[in-house]
């Protein structure tokens, strides 16, 4: 069984959006070609309450980009995105939601962020979806989305950890790259876990 995990192809993360990803867009209609090629598709969507400590707003003189420490964890500040509810925490609406069969909806702790789509960023909850994955007898997982290098670098690695062969979508990708080289340090790390890096083209024709 092979699974396509959508990662937060969400408003706020495309251009226009609170925290726009450059050409996040882009990857829309890249993910539609892939969905039918796969048994199962699952998508997460970051899902903050408005008082989420990952908000720069949220603390006390501090700024976007900032680095705090949030019940014990190194947390960097983000401008107030995909808040519950909103337009911009909704799927793009070019996405093709009706081939999705499984939505995690994750960061809605307030005191804990959620980069990947398997646990909060402290590995003290997993939200279901690795589970989910094996029960449906999923063995490879295919990561693409946005951001490289925050969300979909998270899930990937989290993938390859719970034993499942992890592939990323690269063209299928968009990072935020906000020290430049961030993106290609993210792929590098994912690689080192054993994630495999393929271009969609090569997952379609297969
Ligand atoms: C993300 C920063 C904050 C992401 C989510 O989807 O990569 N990045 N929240
Ligand atoms: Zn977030």
């Amino acid at each position: 069984m092979k699974a396509l995990i959508l990662v937060d192809l969400q408003n706020d993360f495309c251009p226009g959006g609170a925290l726009p990803v450059p050409g996040g867009h882009e990857v829309v209609p890249i993910a539609n070609r892939l969905m039918p090629h796969f048994d199962l598709v699952a998508a997460t969507q970051d899902w903050h309450s408005r008082d989420h400590g990952s908000f720069a707003v949220n603390h006390w003189e501090k700024q976007i980009g900032d680095v705090i420490e949030l019940e014990g964890l190194e947390q960097i500040l983000w401008p107030v995105h995909c808040v519950q509810d909103t337009a911009g925490a909704e799927l793009h609406p070019q996405l093709d939601r009706s081939r999705i069969d499984y939505l995690v909806q994750k960061g809605t702790d307030r005191t804990i962020d959620s980069y990947s789509g398997f646990f909060d960023n402290g590995r003290r909850k997993s939200t279901g979806l690795g589970e989910y994955l094996k029960r449906q007898g999923v063995r490879d997982v295919y990561v693409c989305g946005l951001a490289t290098d925050y969300c979909v670098k998270f899930t990937a690695l989290d993938a390859a950890d719970l034993g499942f062969r992890t592939w990323l979508v690269r063209d299928a990708c968009r990072g935020i790259d906000q020290q430049s080289g961030d993106i290609e340090r993210a792929i590098a790390a994912m690689e080192a876990k054993g994630v495999q890096v393929v271009e969609s083209g090569e997952v379609i024709q297969a």
